[in-house]
């Protein structure tokens, strides 16, 4: 799942969540009180009732209630596809929903019947076709080496009843970047690309050498309710950039966008000269432009990247990530982070008039999970321009660290509350003794709205079980 942090030595990765959440939810009073209030609100609206559900990823994603077509969700990455064989239960017609999470162009294409979808790098697109037949449909990339590469997967077509095929194929692209600020409710099925996704370095001798590309991207805050954003490899938040202690890393970043920038790394001790101040520490990179950063990561900590050019206009639109630094194998820090059995990263901040956790609203925030008795961290980072009072139901949590820098032992305090003001960060643990669906949230109440209809914004959830 997007929320827990990739490549971590030790410890083990969530698996993906494939129950219901709407299940466990109703066994919790609060949550149903506030469901029943938003789907009241829906319904006065004279929309569909949502129906909460859990999506690929573990994302709590809305679903209208009323029979369609299937729809299938496929995500090309670089390079392979989240999903190698996709179902339906039958002939008939089949919507698809193709998110190009990559860097690079990439297309989902199937022969017969010919089905070609191509988003752009951190896009999404959509088409339609109708299966005449049951069998088995081979997809895959068309661009050269891709399918070679291992882009291919195939689709099974059931002998079940399937949907009948009034609609003619149809495919359509999402817009192509620049374009304005757009709001649509033309995919509310749908769950949104993540952020935050694990960027892996590519080897030059011992420097590992990341690749960052600042496009125009339209993103998908809640299903169906898209912004355009300024992003970092088409992800809000940025990927993740994890590296060891000590490790050489060099950042090239390509200037996509319709204005010049730069990235600041906020945190590690840097030579001045890779700082990522524009016209104090280097000239601001020009539209079409690039540069690269290079580094010695240290110390350990949760660090953020960010533009620091224009910066009032270029970080909101959502150009920011997570910069993590693993403690040198054997050093007090790395045995402490090994008692660890969750590791998960809570990005914060306002986009697009929206509060947004990890680049989404509620319902649409990542889901966060744990094993009863499992020792969880939390990394927190403020990349918004407001304070958030971050309140965790069913527990009191340790402030472990803060701003990158752990605690000494007697430093470290209890809360359930902590406010994290822009930029900071904070490192948070607790033992999840305590079963049940938690929340994790803001306490300016109008943080936890979207755009006023409540619950939503900065809220994400934590399942203990
Ligand atoms: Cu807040």
């Amino acid at each position: 799942m997007s929320a827990g942090l990739p490549d971590r030595d030790s410890g083990n990765n969530p698996p993906t969540i494939t129950a219901s959440v709407a299940g466990v939810f109703a066994g919790f009073g609060i949550l149903v009180a506030i469901g029943l209030g938003w789907t009241l609100a829906r319904s006065v609206a004279g929309q569909p009732p949502f129906q909460l559900a859990t999506g690929p990823g573990g994302a709590v994603t809305l679903s209208a209630a009323r029979a369609e077509p299937p729809t299938l969700t496929v995500a090309a990455r670089d390079i392979s596809f989240d999903n190698k064989t996709l179902n339906v239960a039958g002939p008939g017609l089949v919507n698809f929903v193709v998110s190009n999470t990559g860097a690079i162009e990439h297309d989902f294409t199937i022969d017969i019947p010919k089905v070609k979808i191509a988003p752009r790098p951190g896009q999404r697109a959509t088409g339609a076709v109708t299966f005449e037949k049951p069998g088995t449909y081979p997809f895959y990339c068309s661009l050269p080496g891709h399918r070679e590469a291992g882009m291919e997967g195939k689709l099974i077509v059931g002998t079940g009843a399937g949907l009948p095929s009034k609609v003619e194929a149809a495919s359509s692209a999402a817009p192509a970047a620049p374009t304005p600020t757009m709001v649509s409710h033309a995919s509310s099925a749908t769950p949104p690309v993540r952020g935050n996704q694990p960027i892996k370095p590519v080897m030059d001798g011992a420097v590992k050498v990341f690749s960052l590309t600042a496009s125009v991207v339209q993103w998908e805050i809640i299903p169906g309710v898209f912004s355009e954003a300024w992003a970092y490899n088409g992800q809000v938040p940025g990927p993740v950039i994890r590296v060891a202690e000590g490790d050489r890393v060099r950042v090239t970043i390509k200037n996509q966008l319709p204005d010049s920038t730069v990235i600041h790394f906020h945190g590690p001790e840097l030579p001045n000269s890779m700082d990522g101040v524009p016209d104090v520490t280097q000239p601001a990179i020009p539209v079409g432009g690039s540069f690269t950063y290079e580094f010695k990561a240290t110390p350990a900590g949760t660090y953020i990247y960010h533009t620091h050019q224009n910066s009032a206009v270029q970080e909101p639109k959502g150009l920011m990530g997570a910069l993590i630094i693993d403690p040198a194998p054997g050093s007090a820090e790395a045995v402490r982070n090994a008692k660890f059995d969750r590791d998960y990263l809570q990005v914060l901040g306002e986009f697009g008039g929206y509060f947004i956790t990890n680049g989404h609203s509620f319902p649409a925030t990542d889901v966060m999970e744990a094993k009863v008795g499992e020792r969880v961290r939390i990394r927190l980072i403020n990349a918004g321009q407001a304070a958030h009072p971050m309140h965790l139901h069913g527990y009191h949590f340790k402030v472990i660290g803060t701003d990158g820098r752990p605690l000494p032992e007697g430093a470290i305090y209890l809360k359930d509350t902590l406010n994290i003001s822009p930029v900071e960060r904070y490192d948070i643990e607790f033992v999840a003794d305590n079963p049940g669906v938690w929340v994790f949230h803001c306490h300016i109440l109008s943080h936890v709205t979207n755009q006023g209809v409540d619950p939503g914004g900065m809220i994400a959830v934590i399942k203990v079980v």
